[in-house]
């Protein structure tokens, strides 16, 4: 049996996806680190501190692209992780290359935009960190120019990494000059197992509650 502790939009949605896809059985624990007793919580089950957690019998995994790549390999049966090791070094490559050239400055900026104590905020820091995010987002834009996914011809991790981490990138305005990043978010979030996107699930936490994990949920909502 599954569970995973966390809540989207944050990086719970990256496993979230991963288990979606693979149609996994897991137990859902909705817990968001806002306040003292919920960040004692998070501690209290994950030593590190950190949701997601996943917990897998015997086996626990922090770190959202790492759950991923364990849910894919564990219980994927060969979907979502190359088996060719050029492949898989690729898929690597963009895995690790979207949590610190692209997600990081956009952390940053949400430190400084919301999470710091306002009197430790620094305006020219945000500025700075979406510089070095627009940098880095040149050579993905390069790269998926003409290229459906991120490696080969079928959907790996990395392009589910990518799609949630390019979301928090374009919910953040800075994608206006990456019209093929912005296709390749557009392309992933139609797939049927897709999770809800970052603004649809800040909706949901502004308003007190839960986002579902299916974005095809919220568009059954839509239309009832
Ligand atoms: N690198 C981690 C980052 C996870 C992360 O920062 N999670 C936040 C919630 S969005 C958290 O648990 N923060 C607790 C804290 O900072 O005390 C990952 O990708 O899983």
């Amino acid at each position: 049996m599954l569970t995973l502790y966390g809540v989207p939009p944050t990086r719970a949605v990256r496993p979230i996806w991963l288990i979606n896809e693979l149609g996994l059985d897991c137990e859902f624990v909705s817990i968001f680190p806002f306040d003292e007793d919920s960040t004692r919580a998070v501690k209290a089950i994950n030593p590190v501190g950190l949701v997601p957690y996943l917990v897998d019998g015997d086996i626990t995994v922090s770190e959202s692209v790492a759950i991923m790549l364990h849910l894919a390999e564990a219980h994927g049966g060969g979907r979502f992780v190359p088996s060719d090791a050029a492949d898989r070094a690729a898929m690597n490559q963009w895995n690790f290359f979207l949590v610190t050239e692209i997600e990081q400055p956009l952390w940053r900026a949400g430190l400084h935009q919301v999470i710091y104590p306002e009197k430790e905020r620094n305006q020219s820091e945000i500025a700075l960190a979406y510089r070095d995010c627009r940098r880095f987002l040149e050579p993905l834009e390069a790269h998926l120019d003409g290229h459906e996914f991120l490696v080969g011809d079928k959907p790996t991790v990395a392009d589910f990494n990518a799609a949630y981490t390019l979301d928090w990138a374009d919910s953040e305005d800075q994608l206006d000059a990456s019209p093929n990043c912005r296709a390749f978010v557009e392309r992933m979030y139609a797939r049927p197992a897709a999770p809800v996107r970052i603004a649809e699930g800040l909706a949901y936490l502004d308003a007190g509650q839960t986002a579902p994990r299916y974005r095809r949920d919220i568009e059954r909502t839509d239309h009832q």
